[in-house]
């Protein structure tokens, strides 16, 4: 039984952790026969007739070397927490941040070891296609702490068919250490297949998976995080969904290295990449309803709103067809929801598939430098991949904390016209497309609030009429009282804007301009208030006041109590 390991995941306890990464802990050993049960070889595989059928399908490949390893007594063999020695704390404690995770627990693991067998059972009856494409597997790395970058190369060696690992290219971002130079080249030597490319300056992420991609010759990318183990039969299934469609893109499930004992850990089933605003990436458990409804097996492939961004495969022509990553994405950050807004709205496919799963240390810190701030980095990449892919939306994203974002003093986010070329000439959907299509579960008003603006001194209404503004009876049929409160908190009817006319103490309307501070106004406690006079000290905060006899708006000092001054609209989204 090649999958003995299978069984020792009976002993790996699962937490629930709602919408996060789900975390457990591999307590007891595996019985001993089941861990010494002999595996089949990579060449008795190939050689073998029996494991492929004529139909052109076969079981996928149980390949793992590993799965009866050289020294069982290894700390972190078969994926247990291993751990310090007493009189090893200090030090294990000083070379955390060598990696932000415990790096010397790592060098002490085998590069070689062995890991559950997590996949569901159904796993093993599936089938997957004779003629798969090849894969180069591309690892970017800047500094990668040394046990786990061979940990990293080891297990997809171990665990590929070899005859489907066209190659594996190791893209040196400019990596300080001294052990990544000669050290790396001598260790690779041994292993053709691997193939190391240095980039003369940093890249960043981003950059680097462009120039890997650029040297790949395998049908298929494989990009994989620097700091990860691929479990038995990993590569079969993720191949066979961009052979059955090369437009799909294929994620395994990713489970946990933990940081601090370097077990492996098994992640709950039906968890799908998501998003939240503005653009945080997250994971969403299926709902149970959902499952029964749609009655979806543990094994079956979920299609998957976003990638988490680091593990996935995906047919080398179509990634170019796509235009890769925009390339104006800096060092790392956001290009997860670039490729997949891309993937999703011109014509492809995401998914994550249960029986392939990598395991990978997540992590608290980034154990590299950024050329520029993190913070600053991030931001404006997740600007550039709002502006071209989100449509109306971008306000969304912009009203949640990112109001800054829109100052073109601030920020520089670049030229956008080729991305924005690009989309139109792939013919891609709508945004609006996309939510309603691939993730209905998105909430994504597209105003804070809509409707009419009544004003409880006068109880009138908000009127817009010949480009001035008034007040009427209250009547919701009327389009000229329609009003909606966006996100970048401008007060709008269709592209015309209230704006602050802060000497005549008066209002007046102009062309909508997210970019104009004077046109954003701040809604709270039924108030309106002027936003760009708020950080003013020399400046009383001034609010929307109708006239008493119903007819004006003017800008006056803002009054707790004046019902002149308290507005409401008829539906709030979100506060
Ligand atoms: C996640 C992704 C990661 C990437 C990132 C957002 C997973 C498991 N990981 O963050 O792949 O999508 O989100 O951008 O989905 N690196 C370089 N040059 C740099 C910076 C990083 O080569 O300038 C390498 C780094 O060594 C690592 C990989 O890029 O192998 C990803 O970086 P990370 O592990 O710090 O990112 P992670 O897992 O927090
Ligand atoms: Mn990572």
């Amino acid at each position: 039984e090649p999958d003995a390991l299978k069984h020792a995941v009976q002993t790996i306890q699962i937490i629930n952790k709602g919408e996060s990464v789900v975390r457990g802990n591999v307590t007891a050993k595996p019985p001993q026969h089941l861990v010494n049960a002999s595996s089949i070889q990579t060449r008795e595989l190939l050689n073998s007739t029996s494991v492929r059928k004529k139909d052109g399908l076969h079981k996928v490949m149980n390949l793992d070397v590993t799965i009866k390893p050289r020294d069982t007594d290894a700390p972190g063999q078969f994926g247990w927490a291993a751990e310090v020695p007493l009189d090893d704390l200090e030090e294990s404690k000083r070379r955390w941040s060598e990696g932000y995770f415990n790096v010397f627990l790592s060098d002490r693991i085998p590069v070689d070891r062995a890991i559950p067998d997590t996949r569901p059972q159904e796993c093993m009856q599936n089938l997957v296609h004779d003629e798969l494409p090849t894969t180069s597997v591309i690892f970017c790395f800047v500094d990668e702490v040394w046990s786990t970058l061979l940990r990293s190369v080891h297990s997809v060696l171990n665990r590929s068919p070899p005859h489907l690992l066209k190659e594996i290219l190791l893209v040196d971002d400019c990596s300080t250490k001294d052990y990544l130079k000669e050290k790396l080249d001598a260790y690779m030597a041994q292993y053709p297949k691997v193939r190391i490319i240095r980039l003369k300056e940093r890249h960043g992420l981003i950059r680097a998976r462009l120039a890997g991609a650029a040297e790949a010759k395998g049908d298929v990318l494989t990009f994989l995080d620097s700091h990860i183990e691929c479990n038995v039969g990993w590569l079969e299934p993720l191949l066979d969904r961009v052979h059955i469609d090369r437009r799909k893109v294929a994620c395994p499930v990713i489970e946990v290295i933990n940081d601090k004992d370097m077990s492996y850990v098994m992640v709950d089933n039906f968890q799908r990449g998501i998003f939240k605003w503005p653009l945080v990436f997250g994971w969403s458990t299926l709902s149970t309803d959902y499952i029964r409804k749609n009655n979806i097996k543990v094994s079956d492939p979920l299609r998957c709103p976003v990638m988490a961004g680091g593990l996935f495969s995906i047919d080398r022509k179509y990634f170019y067809e796509l235009g890769a990553y925009d390339p104006g994405l800096d060092v790392w950050g956001g290009e997860n929801m670039e490729i997949s807004f891309k993937i999703w709205m011109c014509g492809g496919e995401i998914e994550i598939i249960p029986c392939s799963r990598v395991g990978h240390i997540f992590r608290g810190e980034n154990p590299y430098a950024f050329p520029k701030d993190r913070q600053k980095t991030v931001e404006r990449n997740l600007a550039r991949v709002a502006e071209v892919w989100l449509d109306e939306h971008k306000e969304i994203f912009y009203g949640h904390g990112y109001l800054h974002l829109l100052d073109k003093n601030l920020i520089d986010i670049g030229n956008l016209t080729e991305q924005i070329q690009l989309r139109k000439k792939l013919q891609c959907k709508s945004f609006k497309w996309y939510v309603e299509n691939v993730y209905p579960e998105l909430e994504a008003p597209l105003a804070k609030a809509e409707g009419l603006v009544f004003n409880v001194g006068t109880r009138k209404c908000l009127v817009q009429e010949k480009g001035s503004l008034s007040f009427g009876i209250c009547d919701l049929s009327k389009q000229s009282q329609h009003f909606s409160y966006s996100w970048v908190r401008t007060l709008r009817q269709n592209n015309t804007c209230v704006s602050a006319q802060v000497a005549e103490r008066g209002v007046a309307l102009e062309a909508c301009d997210n970019t104009k501070p004077h046109l954003r106004w701040l809604h709270k406690s039924n108030k309106i208030l002027a936003e760009h006079l708020i950080a003013e000290t020399h400046f009383q905060h001034l609010c929307l006041e109708a006239g008493s006899e119903g007819d004006i708006v003017s800008l006056k000092p803002c009054d707790g109590s004046s019902p002149y001054q308290k507005w409401h609209f008829t539906h709030y989204f979100a506060q």
